[in-house]
């Protein structure tokens, strides 16, 4: 793939010094990301549960972004999303599609361009990795205990954690690599995800402790619509024997098996997390000892939030802040303040603009996404953002999440689950924890119906014109005009 040179050219003539200096000599990206792992599950994010000394290294030593989101929040739609720099209904990976590998992707651009790329972990796209010099992948979910993975010679099984085996083959790639080139490394994790089952070392830290639970496990939902009263996320109610790890004791119920079911929930997924946190600081020590870590984007992530325990919920999908909030540290010696906070709202999409920029490449014109680049500068553009759009098609799906698209802005969040015609809208501002759908309330009107224009905006913008509307049986085409505030 050739990139016109005067479109080179005019990137550069506006690109700051720092940017000029990537272009002669290109940064490397290494792009580590878990899968599940709640940024409230991180210390620099200020975790009550758990502390990850090394995954807070890149917070202190880099960028903590407080509004990243996930436009589609599960896990291969967030991923496709990360390749392309497209949103679900443009890389046709609405749900659990297979990833067409022939459309263009963020590694392919930097492949072309002269990086040595990899790709390691979970894919979870179902066809074969395109763009990528060396890929191992986990097939399909993979398992936590002696992994089977595939790469392009064939399958083959590894003894081991996974997490600390995904660790192992990043840090072999990183070895073997030509020294005459810059690397692209996508490192992903499987861990945190369900079914959560930790190493020994890990599991014992977190067998006996206590989790401290959050303020809304006992949100009953009283405002909201149908959809979380349906849903199949529940921890008293859909927590399994073997997300348990074996049955409650004989005779718990009501409240005092939501606290038991909690705890073990918890116990498996944050020592899991333990585990990756070990991992990520095996990688940034490596980097540090091969020289690596001056000329190095470092990011750390994970494809979505996830509810932990918030408003009595486990899993993702639904548009509240937990699920779609996704962890984003960037370390970039030189060129990110450490210790900075970036308070301006980021979306998955940005994400492979960005590392285009980075590599001092344009971004083409079809990317949905906006480099963070400036963000990473300490400059947020005039024009950067004030509200971005949301949509969720897995209906029903494994957890009888209905479908459901929105918009976030600042301050507030409008959510339509349109199979069932229902609206939500809330506060940020006033209600953080969003347990008061104000939809309804008629002092809110003029801001629902402001919102539902901006909604309608970016769905046009976005050229979602509800091409994936039938992606489920039994869908029902949504309403695609802006209803009126009622
Ligand atoms: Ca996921």
């Amino acid at each position: 793939m050739n990139f016109p040179s005067p479109l080179l050219a005019a990137l550069l003539l506006a690109a700051p010094a720092t940017l000029q200096a990537a272009a002669t000599k290109p940064p490397n990206i290494l792009f580590i990301m878990a899968d599940d792992h709640a940024a409230h599950a991180i210390s620099a994010y200020g975790s009550r549960v758990n502390s990850t000394p090394n995954i807070d290294r890149l917070a202190t030593e880099g960028m903590r972004f407080d509004r990243m989101f996930a436009v589609n929040s599960i896990c291969t739609p967030s991923r496709a999303s990360i390749l392309t720099g497209k949103y679900s209904h443009l890389n046709g990976v609405p749900v659990f599609n297979r990833f067409d590998g022939s459309q263009p992707t963020v590694a392919k651009y930097l492949q072309a361009a002269g990086y040595y790329t990899g790709m390691v972990g979970k894919w979870h796209l179902e066809s074969d990795p395109t763009g990528f010099d060396k890929w191992t992948i986990l097939p399909g979910q993979g398992d936590y205990f002696n992994p089977a993975f595939l790469q392009a010679g064939g399958r083959r099984v590894i003894t081991g954690y996974v997490t600390d085996i995904i660790t192992d083959l990043s840090i072999e790639f990183l070895e073997n690599r030509p020294r005459d080139q810059p690397f692209f490394l996508m490192c992903h994790h499987k861990a945190p995800h369900r079914n959560w089952q930790p190493d020994a070392k890990h599991k014992a830290m977190f067998a006996d402790k206590l989790i401290p639970e959050p303020d809304t496990l006992r949100d009953d939902g009283s405002s909201r619509g149908d959809a979380i009263h349906e849903c199949t996320q529940k921890v008293l109610e859909n927590l399994s024997s073997n997300d348990t790890k074996g049955p409650p004791p004989a005779g718990l119920t009501g409240d005092a098996l939501l606290k038991w079911k909690y705890q073990r929930y918890m116990q498996d997924y944050l020592a899991c997390v333990q585990s990756v946190d070990d991992n990520v600081g095996r990688l940034l020590e490596y980097l540090d000892k091969s020289g690596l870590a001056e000329n190095t984007i470092v990011i750390y992530t994970s494809d979505q939030g996830f509810f932990l325990g918030d408003h009595g919920l486990f899993d993702k999908r639904f548009m509240y802040e937990e699920s779609i909030r996704m962890p984003f540290l960037v370390r970039w010696p030189g060129v990110v303040k450490p210790g900075s906070v970036q308070p301006a709202m980021g979306i998955n999409v940005d994400f492979a603009p960005t590392f285009m920029q980075a590599a001092g490449l344009p971004v083409p014109a079809d990317m949905q996404g906006h480099s963070l680049l400036p963000l990473l500068h300490g400059e947020r553009p005039a024009d950067w953002r004030t509200s971005w759009y949301y949509r969720y098609y897995h209906d029903p799906g494994d957890h009888n999440t209905r479908a459901h698209y929105g918009l976030r802005t600042e301050t507030h969040k409008l959510i339509y689950f349109w199979k069932i015609d229902q609206w939500e809208m809330y506060d940020l501002a006033k209600d953080p924890a969003e347990l008061h759908n104000v939809y309804q309330d008629p002092a809110q009107a003029d801001t629902v119906a402001k919102l539902k224009t901006e909604l309608f905006r970016l769905k046009k913008e976005l050229k979602d014109d509800d091409q994936f509307a039938n992606e489920q049986p039994g869908s029902k085409p949504p309403a695609v005009k802006p209803r009126q505030a009622k």
